[in-house]
């Protein structure tokens, strides 16, 4: 088979003091921590919109990537040919998850029916690839927001011609999502939004967008699809509002529309960000409401308030949000997709390579600190003594539902003496901190 990525040997486990830049400093894959391999706490993807198809093109100026598959004409050939180059990639940085668009692994046809049949041979190709390298799919989505039949949303459209045509591409997309063993499957709200409300009749654009996810879930039990139905959160981009917006608003969504039991939440990390949030904080929202699935990880510009959908190289980020992962009992059947992309000006083929080590190392860094101070028990065990006031009297009572607004009245006025203690923000954080920096 050909080659694409010549320049590029198998990228081996070397350890923090190796000074090769085509070397995992922290990811060691098999290595175990606590109940299980670096591999199994991390369930890594490679995301093929941002790695195989993104040119680097922006508002601008033309794309600059320089990939050694794009001197094929034909639009089949061309797909087939990337697909070769991503099992190639995925098997030199030991990746074993990828995620797709349908419009990512095959082009569009003339119609809808040429459009299917162009993912059906798409679809045989990838699986005997995936069989062949031993790769999984972690999740596959559909594209309702590129082409121009999106231009006001897929389920949140005032055109039902485009809702019908966005249920017949998701009905394809989990179709060929199961026949590759898709272990998930996303609903990324692309353009279900809106510009303003001088033209949006919002509430019926959520009704609309709960009745395709309904028909959705019932395509899936028709079919038998066991993949775990997921929503990915963003506050804005493309539209100015994103009916999406944060983990808090989509649990509302779903508790309204009693999709709740369905679906669970991909949170990306720019996304949260985007939306005024830690991502920590967005994965621990989502572990309290059981509804953790799945990661896309990434990194914005804290200058910058757009989806700049930068490599994760956070490692105080990372900690804190396997921290969370590692509370919620692991990631699976979700992982960590790399929503990522190389900067514009990172156009060899080289970068992909040293972005996606920059990423991986950044989380496995992560996952080990987060490991050691969940075990050792700083910050579990000051917020378990934080609020032990509530573990004995009048406190277990309150939690224990035997108390009321008389019996609380009544301590209150006998109670004259509050006291309260600090905080101790500072401590903890340089606490964060000693872990971080002592870990090697
Ligand atoms: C875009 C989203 C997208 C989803 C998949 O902002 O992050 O890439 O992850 O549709
Ligand atoms: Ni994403
Ligand atoms: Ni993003």
């Amino acid at each position: 088979m050909k080659e694409y990525f010549n320049n590029v040997s198998k990228i081996n486990y070397e350890g923090p003091n190796s000074k090769n830049p085509y070397s995992f400093k922290y990811y060691n894959a098999d290595e175990i921590i606590g109940d299980k391999s670096m591999k199994k706490h991390l369930r890594f993807a490679m995301s093929y919109w941002h790695t195989l198809t993104a040119d680097g093109t922006d508002q601008f100026g033309v794309g600059t990537m320089l990939r050694s598959w794009n001197n094929v004409n034909d639009k089949m050939e061309l797909a087939k040919a990337r697909m070769e180059a991503a099992f190639e990639f995925m098997d030199k940085l030991n990746i074993n998850y990828f995620c797709f668009h349908d419009r990512d692994i095959a082009p569009e046809g003339k119609d809808l029916t040429e459009t299917n049949k162009n993912l059906d041979e798409i679809v045989s190709f990838c699986k005997n690839l995936m069989k062949k390298h031993d790769k999984k799919l972690l999740w596959g989505t559909a594209n309702l927001f590129s082409n121009p039949r999106f231009v006001h949303g897929a389920g949140t459209t005032c055109n039902v011609d485009v809702f019908a045509y966005a249920a017949a591409q998701i009905k394809k997309a989990i179709e060929i999502t199961k026949e590759l063993g898709g272990e998930n499957y996303v609903f990324w709200g692309g353009r279900e939004g809106y510009e303003t409300l001088l033209n949006t009749n919002m509430e019926f654009e959520l009704d609309n967008f709960a009745r395709l996810l309904h028909m959705a879930v019932d395509y899936a039990k028709e079919i038998d699809f066991k993949g775990q139905f997921l929503i990915e959160p963003k506050p804005k981009e493309p539209t100015k509002h994103q009916y999406d917006s944060d983990v808090a608003t989509v649990l509302g969504f779903l508790r309204k529309y009693k999709l709740d039991s369905y679906f669970k939440i991909n949170i990306e990390a720019n996304h949260a960000t985007l939306a005024g949030h830690t991502f920590q904080h967005e994965i621990c929202l989502a572990r309290i409401n059981n509804a953790l699935g799945s990661l896309d990880a990434n990194q914005g510009d804290p200058h910058l308030g757009w989806d700049t959908d930068q490599f994760p190289t956070d490692t105080y980020s990372s900690t804190l949000s396997m921290y969370e992962v590692l509370k919620n009992g692991g990631i699976a059947p979700g992982g960590l997709n790399f929503d990522a992309k190389v900067r514009r000006a990172s156009f060899e083929p080289e970068d992909l390579f040293l972005a996606y080590i920059a990423g991986m190392d950044t989380f496995a860094k992560g996952l080990r600190v987060a490991y050691k101070l969940l075990k050792d028990g700083p910050i579990e065990n000051f917020i378990k003594e934080k609020y032990s006031s509530f573990n004995t009297s009048i406190g277990k009572a309150i939690v224990d539902g035997k108390v009321g607004f008389n019996e609380l009245e009544k301590y209150a006025l006998e109670n004259n003496d509050i006291k309260n203690r600090s905080g101790r923000q500072e401590l903890l954080e340089s606490i964060v901190n000693q872990y971080l920096l002592e870990d090697k």
